[in-house]
Parts: structure tokens; sequence; C-alpha cells
């Protein structure tokens, strides 16, 4: 990195300039001192707070603020802890806190509260919460510079965010790591409309069945058989949830994307920055990736003074915030990515808006480059330089720069049976937050554990004789039938490794996701009215697949899988239209035929932002 390198560079010239050895002098690290205590809101409501201050602190400090439904009581000294290690030795007030209903904080919890009704006076909402706690801390906590700064990934990054809706003017800046954006188009709980039944089940069980977390107690170690056996959606208030989890019932209630998704989205919330922010994404979040992406594009639009910046990195959710980032399940990264965010990145971010140190120049973005691992710096993201490229579909499984010439009829076709899913990652599928879950590398699996099933379609290239690199937007364009009338489409963009890798040779052959979501077929003319397909119609789907920095290397391939279930992670679809897949019943689920055209009228493909 640039910042590491530079200060080398000139610790080398001083030991050629003055001819002798010099020694950094050891700094230690702030003592920090715990307190805990209850702050009251606006409406009396008492909210609980850990604060670490540095009583013997030469100079005054800002704040370090983050807000969590995961309960704070137990979080040790930030010196202690690996997310805020790099930011306490610089010297910070810090401050933890139990949103409302949650842990040992009073008032009842709301999953991503709506903002409050302003013409009511007197009503709450997180960004209130915010505002109070803020007000609270600088008129009681002894020694602060009059800044805070908020961080905290996902539910926490999200919270920060509420704190700019209305912002307490002391608030300055905000690391938002993986904030959800929109829970219907993107993250958590929906993509493209469908549903992420074992995140959406498990979350919101363990949030709303009591003030702390809990976990399903599920009776299989492999839910994906779990879920399986629950059958159609409809069974779960029947003989689990009995409508106690507000969350499921808000699922049932709003199948499609109508304003209880749209209130609840950061679009809805937020206009411009009024805060500075930086965005930060990893490449293989298996939570929140469309948020940070969304949130950056989103307040890039109206940043008129310049206080909107994105990084991304080869993270999965989180992993900016723990570890080294030297790796991520089988992939390698020749470097430590996660320090090098946490010393590099963030840490002068928070030092230069709340203490005015170093010298403020950010890149607007930086995003990690996978393939080549390397750091690059961007003046806009997406970068303007990228060129959108198709890679067609063709016959015999092979993708090509060369729009297809076949006639009409041109196809690939498969049955996906609702009774025998495709898993999206190895089984046994353990719960979701388990201690052995696999969880949270999915997302780097070896695609070979599915490749070659009948209900998974496959298309690559040939070995690459100069490498490929792109940055930027990734779609999919799917021209496609099915015999039913509604389908999941599901599409993977991968890179293959070798087959002779001596440099690694456990991944000859290897199969890495770089790209990937899913799109609900009754959505294709809008989120809002869903419509049945009509059997035997080809239809084009355009599939957001994000965004992605990598170079396919030479000698590898670039493949493409094309699936309509991937379970348990996405419900199944009835493959027969219903109002509403929440009700379906389990005889509505059916077997149907999926074809996937590759012609000249119907060239179905991927757009890649190609760079030279
Ligand atoms: N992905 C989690 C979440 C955030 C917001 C709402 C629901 C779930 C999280 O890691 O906090």
């Amino acid at each position: 990195m640039k910042l590491r390198l530079t200060s080398y560079v000139m610790l080398l010239l001083l030991i050629l300039a003055t001819g002798t050895t010099v020694f950094a002098k050891p700094t230690a690290p702030p003592a920090y001192e715990r307190m805990e205590v209850l702050i009251t809101m606006r409406d009396g409501v008492k909210l609980n707070t850990v604060i670490f201050t540095i009583p013997n602190s030469s100079e005054p400090l800002p704040f370090l603020f983050l807000r969590t439904p995961y309960g704070v009581s137990g979080y040790p000294s930030p010196n202690e802890m690996m997310s805020t290690k790099e930011m306490a030795n610089e010297g910070y007030i810090f401050v933890f806190q139990d949103i409302r209903g949650r842990y040992k904080s009073e008032g009842k919890f709301e999953m991503m509260r709506f903002t409050r009704d302003k013409s009511k006076p007197g009503a709450i909402d997180e960004s209130t919460d915010t505002y109070d706690t803020i007000e609270w801390l600088l008129k009681n906590i002894k020694g602060n510079n009059g800044k805070v700064g908020m961080f905290g990934v996902s539910y926490n990054a999200w919270t920060a965010m509420q704190g700019a809706v209305d912002p307490h003017p002391a608030l300055k800046a905000i690391s938002e790591e993986a904030t959800p954006a929109d829970m219907y188009l993107g993250d958590d709980f929906h993509h493209n409309g469908a549903f992420r039944l074992s995140y959406g089940f498990e979350y919101a069980f363990r949030e709303e069945i009591s003030k702390t977390d809990s976990a399903f107690p599920f009776t299989k170690l492999d839910t994906y058989e779990w879920y399986l056996q629950l059958g159609a959606l409809s069974n779960v208030n029947k003989k689990h949830f009995y409508n106690k989890i507000p969350s499921w019932n808000n699922f049932v209630n709003h199948p499609d994307y109508d304003d209880f998704w749209k209130k609840q989205a950061l679009a809805y919330r937020l206009d411009y920055p009024r805060v500075a922010v930086l965005h930060t994404a990893g490449w293989w979040d298996q939570e929140d990736f469309y948020g940070p992406l969304k949130a950056y594009e989103l307040l890039e639009k109206r940043d008129s003074s310049h206080r909107n910046y994105f990084v991304a990195g080869p993270w999965n959710h989180g992993g900016w915030a723990r570890g080294d980032g030297k790796t991520l399940g089988k992939i390698r990264f020749d470097q430590p990515t996660s320090e090098q965010y946490r010393a590099e990145i963030q840490a002068p971010w928070f030092a230069w808006h709340l203490k005015g140190k170093g010298d403020g120049k950010f890149p607007e973005a930086r995003t990690f480059q996978t393939g080549s691992n390397t750091w690059q710096s961007y003046n806009s993201w997406p970068p303007q330089q990228a060129k959108a490229t198709n890679l067609y579909m063709h016959p015999d499984g092979k993708l090509s720069f060369t729009k297809p010439a076949g006639g009409e009829q041109a196809f690939d076709a498969y049955v996906s049976d609702p009774a025998n899913p495709v898993p999206y990652r190895p089984r046994p599928i353990v719960p979701t937050y388990s201690a052995t879950s696999t969880w949270r590398t999915w997302l780097v699996d070896d695609q070979r554990f599915v490749h070659h099933r009948p209900d998974v379609l496959t298309w690559e290239t040939e070995a690459l004789e100069e490498e490929i690199t792109i940055t930027g937007e990734v779609f999919a364009k799917l021209f496609a039938s099915t015999t039913g009338s509604d389908a999941d489409w599901i599409v993977k963009l991968i890179d293959v490794y070798p087959d002779h890798f001596p440099e690694e040779p456990l991944m000859s052959g290897y199969q890495l996701m770089i790209s990937n979501d899913v799109f609900r077929g009754r959505y294709r003319q809008s989120f809002e009215k869903p419509t049945a397909l009509q059997p035997g119609k080809v239809n084009n789907f355009t599939i957001d697949l994000h965004a992605a920095n990598h170079v396919f290397k030479k000698g590898h391939k670039i493949m493409v899988q094309v699936q309509s279930t991937w379970f348990p992670i996405i419900d199944r679809n009835p493959q027969t239209f219903v109002p509403n897949i929440f009700e379906a019943k389990d005889s509505d689920y059916k077997k149907a035929t999926h074809k996937i055209f590759r012609s000249a009228s119907f060239p179905s493909h991927i757009q890649l932002p190609l760079v030279k």
C-alpha cells in the first residue's frame, strides 16, 4: 500500500542520510477506563451504553460511536478488539450502545425501525436516539473535543447511517461497513424479489424471539433437509412461529415491493451526504454486498461537497474488521488486506475527520483487484474506462465474445424440480450462525460440487490466451422460457483455475464464483406487481450481478452456470404462479422444464465491464 511504502522509503532515506540506525520510539497503547450507563432518550426510554475513556489523555478526544442490536456489555477494551485496535491506539472515546429493545436497553425493538413521522411531536427513531445520545455524551463526558464519528458492520452500519438522517452537528464522519440498503432488492432478506429463506427465517427468530440473540432449535444438523421437510412457506407460522415473529409476519404480508420495503430502504431516508461517509463492501459478502454499493451510488448522485467515498476488498461479511485478510476460504490474496484496510484506510479516515491529522486526501474509490491481487484507486466508481462487452452462450457449453448465429430454437434445457433443489453450499448445511457453519465462506466455495448436476447448465470459454480484466458492473441477460408460470433464474460468473496449477496444486480446476445473483421471474415487468409467465414464451430477464474488480488470468477459463434453485438460502419457487408465495400450498410446487436460448434473436449473455 502507498502509505506504508512511503514511510519505508522515508526511513531508508533517513538512515542513508545520517549513516545511523533509527529506532522508532515504542508508544504504549492508551489506557482505557470503562463505564456502563443508562442514557435517557427524549421519550424517557433508557439505552444501555458502554463508554471507554482515556482519563490521562493529554488532548481532548473525539468520540467513536457504535449502536447495535447484538449486545455491548461484553465488549472488551477497544485496544483488545481487532476491529478497533488501530483506532484505539490513535486515541478516541469509544461508545457502544444497545439499541432500543435489545439486551440491556429499554423500549421496543423494531427490525430496521422506520424513520419517524416528523409531524408527530416527540416521535422517535434510530436517528433521534443517536442524536439524543450524542447530546448527552457532549455534555457529560469530560475531555471530549466536540466531534463524533460512527462506525460498524451491517446492522451496526445501518444504525450509523440512521445517524446521518437528521445528523447532530457534532457528527462528522461515518464508516459504514456493509450497511443494508434495500432488503427487498438486494440485501439480507430478498434478492430481486426472491426470498432468502434460511437467512430470513433464522435471523428473524434470532432477533425477535427474545431480547437477546437466540438460535432456532433445529431438529436436524442438515438444514437443507429440515427446510425441505418444512415444505411450503405457509407451514412456518402453522408449525413453528405461530405469528409471534413480527419480521416473519412482515415477509408474509409484504410479498412484493410495496411501501413497506420502499420506506425501509435507505433511498427513502437519505438524500445527500450530510456527513462524510466511507462505504465499505466485501466482494464475497454473503449478507449485504448490495447495500454499500447502492448506498455509495445513492449519495454520490448528490455529493456536491465531496464527502462520499467507496472501498471494496476481498472479504466476506465484516472480513475487513477481523483477522488479517490474507485468505478467504481457499483463496489467497498475498497480503494482509484487512489489516491494510484498518490501518491505512479506516484509521486515517477518522484521524482526518475527527482530529484533523493527515492531508485529508482520500481516493474516491479504492478497491482490491482480485486475481491480480493488487489495490487500485479510481476517480469514480464504477470507473469510466470500463467498456461493457457481451460474453455469449453457445452450443456445446461454449462461451465466447462472438454473437451466436443459430436459429430461433437454439437453446439448452433442464428440468427444475422443487422436490430436489440444488444446494447452495455443500451439505450438511448446518444452521447459518452455528459454530461449525460454512455460511461465512460459501461464496468462495468450489462450484464443482454442483457442476454436472442435470439442473445446472454450464458454458465456458477456452483457456484464456491473454488475461481479461473486469472492473465495474456485471449483468446477465437471459432469454428464457418455462413450461410453468413462474421461475427463478440464478446466474453465476465463475473463474475456472487451470487443470494443472503447480502454483497451488489443490486449486487445480477450482471454480470460483466472481459474481452471482437470483431473479424471481414473476417480477420481470415490475417488482411491485408480479405477473405470471406465459408457458413456453421466451422472455428476457436482466439480472444485476453487481460489481467486481477481477483479473481472469491467462490459462484460466471463464464459466457461467445457470440454475433455478439455490436451497435453502433462496426459497423454492412453486413454478406455478400463485398471488403470494408465502401462502402457497405444498401442492403448488411443481416440476418445470426451463430453456435458456442462445440464438441470433435470443442471444443470452453476460455483460462484462472490460478494461484493457
Ligand atoms: N446481516 C445482518 C443484518 C443487518 C440488518 C438487518 C438484518 C440482518 C447483520 O450482520 O447485522
